[in-house]
């Protein structure tokens, strides 16, 4: 058995909900595992048997106008490997983390092997300022081994980066005991849902690149012909400025605006449809959630989207910002119920082989291994 430590960002978020998961299967495997992170991971039971969590705990020196977080975060690091004789290290990003890995990988005593995951942001975000650049192309290449979720994510990786390290695709995947299709008539009826109306939903981050701007426009069109509500789950920069295009369309009425939300497979459950229209998607964690609780999704033709959704068989793949299309397809989908049950049950079926959370346990553990050289 392994004794791991993991970083991640600890707030919601999907690199955080990937990392939190991998690390409480890891536990259950047996393996120990460590948790350096700023805060308590969101959806991390710190009773669970063999998990283990270290605070990265930050001092405000008054000389310093920015904490130097990432110092910190190292130092902590370079101290649980040699306290606990940790084997690895996974981090979760590049920049800062698979940096802050290897500085303590230098100060630490104990050897230990680096794996990084690339969740995206860290390239596609701080790739394009060429400072940044130099710095994930070193995290990149000094690390023992270096996942990506999605074959999207390497190909731009290697484009974008310039590195030939060998970058191995390990997807999304999900916790299949809480994604799944429930009951819910009853939450229906509390936000006045009428049972013939049909219900379609958003849920993330509010960033700009998720152009949840084109997933309200599109169900502007969709509402004029079909009797239907949206959901938008999350909160985020762009909250404010959506909540201002819903009053200039005066859909106040039919949109719901329910923030951060726990309970994401119930509303998961009430909706017909999915809609994610981001410009930038690695792989985009949330169709993986809707597509096992039954919901039929619709996502652009961006990044690690189409790895995910198998057009026409498993949703449907459109092209960024035509909500002509996309709102015609909804409308399409929506009028033919046996069109939407063949979807949804391809769609589950999709998930349950090619994102199975054993299988994609089973491809760390045997990148762990190969970055400790014992294959
Ligand atoms: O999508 C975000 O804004 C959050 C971001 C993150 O870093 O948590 O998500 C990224 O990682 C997820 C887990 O691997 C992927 O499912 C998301 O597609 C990816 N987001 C982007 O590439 C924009």
């Amino acid at each position: 058995m392994l004794k791991i430590g993991i970083t991640c960002y600890p707030s919601v978020g999907g690199s955080g909900i990937i990392a939190t998961e991998l690390g409480k299967m890891l536990a259950k495997q047996g393996h120990e595992v460590h948790f350096i992170t700023s805060s308590v991971p969101f959806r991390l039971d710190l009773s669970d048997s063999n998990i283990y969590y270290h605070e990265v705990e930050m001092n405000h020196y008054p000389v310093f106008q920015y904490p130097p977080y990432d110092l910190a975060l190292a130092t902590k690091m370079a101290e649980v490997i040699d306290a606990n004789k940790l084997d690895i290290i996974h981090a979760h990003y590049a920049v800062p983390h698979a940096i802050c890995a290897l500085l303590a990988k230098q100060m630490a005593k104990h050897p230990v092997r680096i794996v990084t995951t690339l969740h995206g942001t860290d390239i596609t975000v701080l790739g394009i300022d060429s400072s940044m650049k130099k710095m994930i192309r070193f995290g990149i290449e000094e690390s023992d081994a270096v996942t990506a979720v999605s074959k999207s994510l390497v190909n731009q990786t290697k484009e974008m980066i310039g590195v030939t390290k060998d970058i191995k695709v390990i997807y999304n995947f999900i916790n299949e005991k809480e994604y799944v299709e429930k009951n819910e008539t009853s939450l229906k009826q509390q936000y006045g849902i009428d049972s013939n109306e049909k219900v379609l939903i958003h849920i993330s981050n509010f960033r700009k690149v998720k152009r949840v701007d084109d997933v309200v426009r599109a169900f502007n069109l969709v509402n004029k012909q079909v009797p239907s509500r949206l959901l938008l789950v999350g909160d985020g920069p762009e909250y404010n400025n959506i909540v201002e295009l819903v009053q200039r369309l005066n859909l106040e009425e039919k949109v719901h605006f329910l923030g951060k939300q726990k309970n994401i497979p119930q509303l998961l459950s009430m909706a017909d449809i999915k809609l994610l229209l981001s410009e930038k998607e690695s792989f985009g964690l949330v169709l993986l959630e809707a597509m096992s609780c039954g919901v039929v999704c619709i996502g652009t033709n961006i990044g690690g989207i189409p790895e995910v959704i198998k057009n026409g068989e498993t949703g449907y793949i459109e092209e960024l910002g035509d909500i002509y299309s996309i709102s015609n397809r909804i409308i399409w989908l929506l009028s033919d119920p046996n069109q939407m049950n063949k979807l949804k049950e391809n769609a589950s079926r999709y998930v349950k082989q090619n994102f199975s959370s054993q299988m994609i346990l089973k491809d760390y553990e045997l990148i762990y291994y190969k970055a400790l050289g014992e294959e």
